[in-house]
């Protein structure tokens, strides 16, 4: 257990920790129906003709069969490192996925139209209900790091393990079809299905089908079951995952149509992980219940023997997994900012030449844009700005200094004058939802080329009337290379009216390839800088500072 001050306790340690699983009508039935229709059929089709006859599989007389024999050591590694590195993905996506526990299949993200939420609570209609009020609370057993708001030090695990799971997706798969394992997952006859059906029919009427020896070969439903957990759920775990990017998103909406949405796209990600826990839960119950101590010399040592061996330094293996959680729960709380230096090593440089080099562009309609938008952000509480709004902002000016050759304080009337452009976007929060909506403002090319920034100025910083998270005002910080990308607005309009109040009036940033918490609202000032490192903590941002976010969040 941390401990934890008053202020980081209500965030992350808040008296209500309640957590409970809601699902639509709709998706209940699809659920149920799904169970439920294989089962039945297996249960008639046991009552009408009995079980079925399997023919008893050629891995199961002893001898040596044709195909691969035994687990080499690559992929005895490869399964232990895979292992590793989808419990920590999984461990770290439900953290990622509690700080909007709301899946839609729309991308409006329209409280009310989830079909499943994971919050015993309703969105208040009577007040202003945050994105990150909403955030939920999950306990460090089954996620990491654990607590509620933890995203930016979920995210660095998550990004850190999926370079570790892909490599070892490319050196498992590349080594199966250097050699002559791949016999023993890709089915070759379609009589699989016939005898996948039957095997199942087997299990769901509380038999053991004749077990072949898993040296040699699997059964037919064996055979799919891994088929499918390698070549369909794997692949799709990641395509999903990026196509959560709003650079992505924003270049190319026809990728994410491929999985019916950007938030179809999420709910996909954890229905794969869903499957994940599925198959991981029948994977080691049927090792255990089919010879455990023979399978685990498979798995661990290549032998074909009983003795206990295997089982004995598989269990270790299975201990280092769990030491890695623990682990990873006490850097996440003691050193956070070395973690998120450490993912920031690790993907920015990646960043930089993918994902950061798609430029946005405009590619929504109006009638796509979303009746509800999420706000973010708390409120300012400060007079002037309280007092600025009760005048319509007439008295707002943009202070723009810093280094910059010719610095400038501007009224809204004469940014408008600037030029004005207006682009429907799709929004990414960190959190997970999504909403398009038209923004309405000045590029900031056109700033830019207004104040003529020295040549060493090289972040260009937005501070905000706002405060954040655990108090001083909110700012974050752009560099010069994503401000002059097209879509790189101040925004004084949003759906073709001026800004409201909780949307950042009177002046707020829009960066169509980066996620929500870069986009500074109630924009105070803006200051040209040398570097983002002199500000602050010097992370690039409030939420870089004390959140551990990403500087550079394309995805
Ligand atoms: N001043 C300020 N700006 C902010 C925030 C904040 O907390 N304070 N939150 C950010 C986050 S996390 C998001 S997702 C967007 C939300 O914008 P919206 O309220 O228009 O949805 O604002 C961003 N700008
Ligand atoms: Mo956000």
């Amino acid at each position: 257990m941390i401990r934890f001050d008053d202020a980081h306790r209500a965030v992350f340690y808040p008296e209500d920790r309640r957590f409970r699983i809601w699902m639509s009508g709709r998706a209940l039935i699809v659920l149920i129906l799904l169970v439920l229709m294989p089962l039945s059929a297996a249960w008639i089709q046991h009552a009408a003709v009995g079980l079925p006859h399997l023919a008893p599989s050629p891995a199961s007389v002893s001898g040596a069969p044709a195909g691969p024999h035994g687990f080499p050591f690559w992929i005895r590694w490869s399964h232990f490192f895979n292992l590793f590195f989808i419990f920590m993905l999984m461990r770290s996506g439900l953290s990622i996925l509690m700080d909007h526990p709301r899946l839609y299949w729309n991308d409006h993200c329209t409280p009310g139209t989830e079909w499943i939420r994971f919050t015993p609570l309703r969105v208040p209609k009577d007040r202003i209900w945050t994105a990150k009020d909403d955030a939920r609370y999950l306990s460090p057993l089954v996620s990491t790091p654990g607590y509620r708001h933890t995203i930016g030090v979920a995210r660095s695990w998550h990004f850190i393990s999926v370079y570790g799971f892909v490599l070892t997706g490319i050196f498992f798969v590349g080594g199966l079809f250097t050699s002559e394992q791949w016999r023993r997952l890709v089915p070759t006859s379609p009589t699989v299905l016939f005898d996948a059906w039957n095997t199942f029919v087997q299990y769901a009427n509380f038999h053991l089908p004749p077990e072949p020896n898993g040296f040699y070969g699997y059964n037919a439903l064996q055979q799919l079951a891994y088929f499918a957990t390698i070549f369909i759920m794997a692949p799709l775990a990641i395509l999903t995952g990026m196509a959560m990017s709003p650079a992505l998103v924003n270049r190319w909406p026809g990728y994410v149509k491929l999985f019916g949405g950007r938030q179809a796209a999420r709910s996909i990600h954890f229905l794969n992980l869903i499957g994940f826990i599925c198959f991981v839960i029948v994977h080691v119950t049927l090792v255990v219940l089919t010879g455990f101590r023979r399978n685990m010399n498979h798995i661990v040592l290549g032998t074909d023997n009983l003795r206990p061996t295997g089982m004995i330094l598989g269990l270790m293996g299975i201990g280092v997994v769990v030491l890695s959680w623990i682990v990873a729960h006490h850097v996440s709380w003691r050193f956070p900012r070395g973690l998120q230096h450490a993912q920031k090593a690790l993907t920015q440089p990646v960043k930089l030449i993918t994902l950061d080099r798609l430029t946005p562009s405009e590619r929504y309609t109006k009638d796509q844009m979303s009746p509800y938008f999420w706000p973010n952000g708390k409120m300012p509480t400060r007079e002037d700005w309280k007092q600025l709004a009760e005048g319509k902002f007439r008295d707002y000016r943009l202070r723009v200094s810093g280094l910059v050759e010719n610095p400038v304080e501007l009224s809204l009337e004469q940014l408008r004058t600037l030029g004005t452009e207006e682009n429907i976007t799709m929004h990414h929060c960190i959190q997970g939802w999504s909403g398009i909506a038209q923004w309405g403002g000045v590029s900031l090319r056109r700033l830019i080329e207004l104040v003529r920034p020295l040549p060493y100025a090289r972040a260009i910083a937005f501070y905000s009337f706002g405060e954040s998270l655990f108090g001083g005002a909110y700012y974050n910080t752009q560099t010069l290379y994503d401000a002059l990308k097209p879509e790189c607005v101040l925004a004084f309009d949003m759906n073709g009216a001026p800004l409201p109040l909780v949307y950042g009036a009177p002046l707020r940033l829009r960066v169509e390839n980066q996620l929500g918490y870069k986009m500074v609202k109630w924009i105070e000032r803006i200051e040209f800088v040398e570097s983002e490192k002199l500000l602050g903590d010097g992370e690039g941002g409030s939420n870089e500072d004390h959140e551990y976010f990403d500087l550079l969040p394309n995805i």
